[in-house]
């Protein structure tokens, strides 16, 4: 059980407004930020602003320590063997294309993605496709929208170099089956790269456990500041990518004739790195050992089991993804006929401060594929209680009752203001 009391740690859950209280289901988007990795932030600028890995004075060493010992904290959440198997990137978009641009690619070789990626596991591979002539492939998902083992094995070839997927899919939280995935590819002598943005945060993940060759994760996601990004590497496996950026902190010498590359993760962070963002991933990630990712991951599919028992009964409503509510986390994607996915969002934030994202989730492939033109998708973190869960599923019962009639109230107030 995670404690009752947590909600204090996350100032914008005191905010009201209008009268009412914040009711905040958009976490698979970005995460609100307790106050200890406020903190963590503010003690960096406070206490040693300063570069790290670079002066030798007081300030220097300082951040330097604060900031392999954030490395450490990183490797051991997900179990990774050594802190030189994390680079801190600036997204966990950044991540994907570090090993995108990063391989050493040769003529024919092919990659393998899933239908049902976000566009920073996607777009990076029809990029090589475009200018380096890189083979790019999708396997078709199952009706249920979850990675089809049997498809990928015929999908497989001597040639492919690079399987990659979702861990957890951000339109409706199904779990892919990546421990099968990863060793079909291995048996067939091909690496695999997860999009972990929306598993790290929710669940346990043991990149040991996984045997997976690359992961890339958000801590803004997971109660992080945004602008960093995390790429796990297999041992040995980031010394032989290219660095796709390259300048000041990635080299141990330059001369007139040319440059040697710093061991990794170094060789992969080139500039100066986000020492406040790193410092505050450190927090997320204690304050989320704290509370236990297993209780985590419990809490939330509580919390969408109770909304799925009434949506799933409204004939109007069409939920995203598996049936079973335990297989969808903490996200409840979903439409109501006839009603406008932007409109239907904007409803629930003005009728009562429920905040949730429409639209195509940066899943646009998804969409143009299955002829829709978005869904509203409400997803829930450690911080939502029972009580708005089922509020926020009332709230939609008498929505998709009576849209048109919302519908009114809701170009009334656009007007009035
Ligand atoms: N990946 C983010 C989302 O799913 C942007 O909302």
């Amino acid at each position: 059980m995670l404690p009752k009391d947590l909600r204090q740690d996350f100032p914008p859950l005191s905010r009201e407004i209008d009268g009412k209280p914040v009711i905040y289901l958009d976490s698979g988007c970005t995460t609100l930020k307790p106050q200890v990795v406020i903190d963590a932030i503010t003690e960096y600028y406070t206490m040693y602003p300063a570069c790290a890995g670079r002066s030798s004075h007081k300030f220097g060493v300082e951040v330097t320590e604060h900031l392999d010992s954030a490395r450490e904290s990183v490797a051991n959440f997900i179990n990774a063997g050594t802190s030189e198997q994390i680079v801190f990137s600036k997204s966990a978009t950044e991540g994907i294309n570090l090993v995108a641009h990063g391989i050493d690619w040769q003529p024919g070789d092919r990659v393998i993605t899933t239908d049902h990626e976000h566009n920073a596991n996607l777009v990076p591979w029809m990029c090589l496709k475009r200018y380096r002539g890189v083979e790019m492939d999708k396997v078709i998902s199952t009706p249920e929208n979850i990675l089809d083992l049997e498809k990928l094995e015929q999908m497989m070839s001597s040639n492919v170099k690079l399987v990659t997927m979702a861990h957890v899919c951000n339109l409706d939280g199904h779990v892919n089956p990546v421990e099968e995935a990863i060793k079909m590819a291995h048996d067939h002598g091909a690496q695999v790269l997860l999009d972990a943005a929306q598993s790290v945060p929710h669940k346990v993940v043991d990149v040991k456990k996984l045997d997976v060759d690359y992961l890339a994760f958000s801590p803004h996601k997971m109660c992080g500041p945004p602008g960093v990004g995390v790429l796990y590497g297999r041992e040995g496996l980031l010394d032989e990518l290219r660095p796709m950026v390259v300048g000041g902190g990635c080299v141990t010498d330059v001369n007139a004739l040319g440059y040697r590359l710093q061991p990794a993760p170094r060789r992969l962070e080139s500039g100066t790195q986000n020492a406040a963002g790193i410092l505050g991933t450190a927090a997320a990630v204690k304050y989320l050992i704290g509370l236990g990712l297993s209780e985590i991951e419990a809490h939330e599919k509580k919390l969408n089991s109770i909304v799925d028992e009434s949506l799933s009964n409204i004939e109007n409503v069409s939920i995203m993804g598996p049936k079973d509510p335990q297989m969808r986390g903490g996200i409840t994607g979903f439409n109501i006929a006839g009603a406008g996915h932007h409109e239907l969002a904007r409803m629930l934030d003005q009728r009562s401060n429920i905040m949730v994202r429409s639209g195509k989730h940066c899943n646009h492939a998804w969409f143009a594929k299955h002829k829709l033109t978005g869904s509203v998708r409400a997803s829930f973190y450690l911080y939502n209680t029972e009580d708005e869960a089922r509020f926020f599923a009332e709230e939609i019962t008498a929505i998709a009752q009576n849209f048109e009639e919302h519908k009114e109230k809701l170009k009334q107030a656009d007007y009035s203001c």
